[in-house]
């Protein structure tokens, strides 16, 4: 049916008058009298091709094939300055088509509204748009997996079935679950990673988590994909200075890999070069004033939500170490800072540009005690977590984790207005299809 098929991408490196053999889906269609031009789209890129009148049938089926058709071609490289990429295909023929049906989405759609294009996300992942996230996205979970490892990192997996909150109980969802009760979804894999440290020192795990967060904004999911990292005696400055390197090799791979990407979705990538060590470390008392002074209604006490965020990460071009929250906007796992007991050993890196916090972490508690008397302190029933209070009876040692919001950072790093743009699927309280 074809001969040696050549990547779309590869079409442009090759030299002029090359016959190549090309498959892919029809993306744009322009019907002249005697001329056809098809973009043509694979997994790698997009191509002009133009069908010539003198051509016969394959001219005739290229003027009727629809958006969306399938196709394999075969034809002669041209460079053409006014083509995409400066170069096109002059078609011979077309060895194979599925023209299908007519495509439901066109430019009109595509502008007119985003729940439609929810509706159809099955197809508008086909989107040149949707092509770039992802491709970005790839590179993000790639490069989370080779910095993890490159550290001596263990990747382990957490159950997704609970029987307890980490983040508090107002979002947790609830399963059903034969006939036991409080079965849910987890929030978080961080007390089953508290656990492995204990056979393996250094864990981390890149997995869903799920959260029934009941309003829907910009930045919040129900179910999204977290990196999770705990490491046996490793104190807060490490904690900092580790989250720093991450995100800095996560960016700087995006970066390398994924420039066509970036343009296309017109990212302004002088921010993402920007990102190095070091970020600049604020505690949340400096965070207070700043955001005081500028006339933003907030007290020290009180927690620092999305607006807030907004406002901060305006004032800086590099993301940010906010630390030092007060026990009570915290969970009840952060460690007290023994110099300043009313503050946490916490810490949440804030993208710049207002997209914010993309990390939360910190110290753990690791003395028995005083882990039982947060909980209960927290109003939190100590029977739920006998297997992690266990840990602080035997054995138990400082240490410190951290979950990432994978979403988040795809999100931030390729410039979207929405989270759900970066993820193929998205879920919220009103979205569970496709
Ligand atoms: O609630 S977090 O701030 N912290 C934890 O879950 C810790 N148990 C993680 C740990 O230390 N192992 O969530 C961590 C990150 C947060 O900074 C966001 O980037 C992301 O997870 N996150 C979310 N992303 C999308 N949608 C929702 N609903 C969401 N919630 C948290």
């Amino acid at each position: 049916m074809e001969g040696k098929v050549v990547s779309i991408r590869d079409v442009f490196n090759l030299s002029e008058g090359s016959e190549v053999t090309i498959r892919g889906w029809v993306y744009r269609k322009r019907v002249l009298k005697d001329k056809v031009f098809l973009v043509v789209r694979d997994g790698s890129g997009i191509v002009q091709v133009v069908f010539d009148k003198s051509l016969g049938e394959p001219f005739n089926i290229a003027s009727k094939l629809n958006i969306e058709s399938s196709i394999i071609l075969t034809g002669v490289t041209k460079r053409e300055p006014r083509a995409p990429g400066g170069v096109e295909v002059h078609a011979k023929g077309i060895n194979w088509y599925y023209a299908g049906y007519e495509f439901p989405i066109n430019e009109d759609a595509a502008k007119a509204d985003s729940e439609y294009l929810l509706d159809v996300r099955h197809l508008w992942l086909r989107s040149r748009r949707m092509w770039a996230v992802l491709r970005v996205r790839h590179t993000v979970f790639g490069a989370i997996h080779e910095f993890f490892r490159s550290r001596g990192y263990f990747e382990v997996q957490g159950p997704m079935f609970v029987s307890a909150a980490v983040e508090g109980g107002a979002t947790l969802f609830p399963v059903e679950y034969f006939d036991m009760k409080n079965v849910y979804l987890t929030q978080s894999s961080q007390f089953y990673l508290e656990v492995l440290i204990y056979s393996l020192e250094k864990v981390y795990t890149v997995a869903p988590s799920f959260r029934a967060e009941k309003s829907r904004t910009r930045r919040h999911l129900t179910e999204f994909w977290h990196a999770e990292a705990e490491e046996a005696w490793l104190q807060f400055d490490g904690l900092m200075n580790f989250l720093e390197d991450l995100i800095t090799y996560i960016v700087k791979r995006v970066l390398d890999e994924r420039q066509e990407e970036l343009r296309l979705l017109g990212r302004d990538t002088r921010v993402l070069e920007n990102v190095k060590p070091p970020f600049h470390r604020i505690d949340y008392d400096e965070a207070i004033r700043i955001l005081q002074s500028k006339g933003v209604g907030i007290k020290w006490g009180d927690d620092i939500g999305a607006d807030e965020e907004r406002v901060l990460t305006m004032q800086f071009d590099k993301p940010i170490l906010l630390h030092h929250f007060p026990e009570r906007v915290k969970a009840f796992y952060h460690r007290n800072d023994p110099s300043r007991p009313e503050t946490t050993l916490s810490v949440d890196l804030l993208a710049p540009e207002g997209y914010g916090e993309v990390i939360g972490g910190g110290e753990r508690i690791y003395d028995y005690e005083e882990l039982l008397s947060k909980i209960k302190k927290f109003g939190l029933n100590p029977e739920d977590y006998y297997w992690y209070l266990d840990l602080r009876k035997y054995g138990s040692v400082p240490h410190s984790g951290f979950g990432l919001g994978i979403d988040r950072l795809v999100m931030w790093i390729c410039g979207l207005d929405h989270i759900r743009d970066a993820v193929p699927f998205p879920r919220d309280v009103r979205r569970v299809k496709p």
